[in-house]
């Protein structure tokens, strides 16, 4: 079972309660896609929300985040509203985007997610742009770039570290490694370990990307590190992907094999509040029951609202 040293109840609860949106609104996706009420590709985050929930427990509005293509995780856990995200998937005028980008492009400058990428390694060097404005403005607010293991093989991503270490910018590059670039195994697409290049331009963080007390904790020190110094770090998030790269079925690769009980980042931290005394079952039920009310709330807010106008011109 997971164990940390120095969280508070409302901070585990507020990762877990991320984590249950992320969760449950993949599982709704599962159910709706096939009816094509979306109008969009979707890239499920489900067995991955630990990485983001942990990570963002430390970031405030200010703090920008730069995302890939598989944002829903990343997105919501840093405060985009959902019935924005759902709205989008949905294709209608009030979605984060504007129905212009789909789950791949969301952007919510309120809650700092200036933007995201279909191509892969695309944002990274935009985080370091972020970054390097965020000194230049002096405000102690800092950059996140976030991305995939296979992000890692974009010759951007070395200009990117190399940038941001030569020039002391606040960027935190974060990785969630899920072991997989669509159906091939990391092996088959790096020749590299991820912090082996990373830590020649910066300390380098490792987190058991499954177990949300595990990031919270790495991210902490990571945050920490470019908050203070107003110098990059990179933190590795090892997960597991449940789903196929794209879609709503559930993966059937031999060389990516989930074990649902033993993987699951919701388990491990209901397990550990529980044990800790931080909360019971009857409040983590209340938990998941709120966070259906607010999904189908926010269905409901998607399929009231109005699809765009071809002519419409207002970005
Ligand atoms: C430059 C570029 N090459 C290839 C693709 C096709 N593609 C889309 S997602 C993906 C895999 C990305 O894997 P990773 O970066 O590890 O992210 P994950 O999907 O595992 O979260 C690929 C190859 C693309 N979108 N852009
Ligand atoms: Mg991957």
């Amino acid at each position: 079972m997971a164990s940390a040293d120095s969280i508070k109840r409302e901070q585990a609860l507020w990762m877990l309660r991320r984590m249950r949106v992320v969760r449950q609104l993949s599982e709704r996706i599962v159910e709706l896609y096939p009816t094509d009420v979306m109008e969009t590709p979707v890239h499920l985050c489900m067995g991955q929300e630990a990485v983001s929930a942990g990570l963002c427990c430390h970031l405030t509005d200010d703090d920008v985040m730069l995302l890939g293509h598989r944002t829903h995780g990343p997105a919501l856990s840093k405060g985009l509203p959902l019935e924005k995200l759902v709205a989008e998937l949905y294709g209608r005028t009030t979605g984060c985007s504007k129905a212009r980008g789909g789950s791949m492009h969301v952007f919510d400058m309120e809650h700092g997610l200036p933007g995201s990428s279909a191509i892969v390694g695309g944002s990274i060097a935009v985080g370091v742009g972020a970054a390097l404005s965020a000194k230049m403005r002096d405000d102690g607010t800092i950059s996140v770039s976030y991305f995939g293991d296979a992000a890692t093989n974009a010759g951007v991503f070395y200009e990117s570290l190399n940038f941001a270490a030569l020039k002391k910018l606040p960027v935190l590059f974060v990785c969630e490694n899920n072991g997989l670039s669509n159906v091939m195994p990391q092996q088959e697409h790096s020749a590299y370990e991820i912090l082996g290049i990373a830590s020649q331009f910066m300390p380098t963080y490792r987190a058991d990307g499954t177990d949300a007390l595990s990031v919270f904790s790495q991210a902490g020190a990571a945050v920490s590190h470019v908050r203070e110094t107003g110098r990059p770090a990179f933190l590795e998030c090892k997960t597991k992907r449940w789903m196929k790269h794209q879609g709503h079925e559930a993966d059937d690769l031999d060389i990516n094999p989930v074990d649902r009980q033993k993987d699951c980042p919701i388990a491990k931290l209901e397990a550990f509040v529980q044990v800790s005394g931080m909360a019971n079952a009857r409040e983590l039920r209340a938990i998941r029951d709120e966070v259906e009310q607010e999904i189908n709330a926010a269905i409901e807010f998607a399929e009231k609202s109005p699809y765009p106008q071809p002519k419409a011109q207002e970005v």
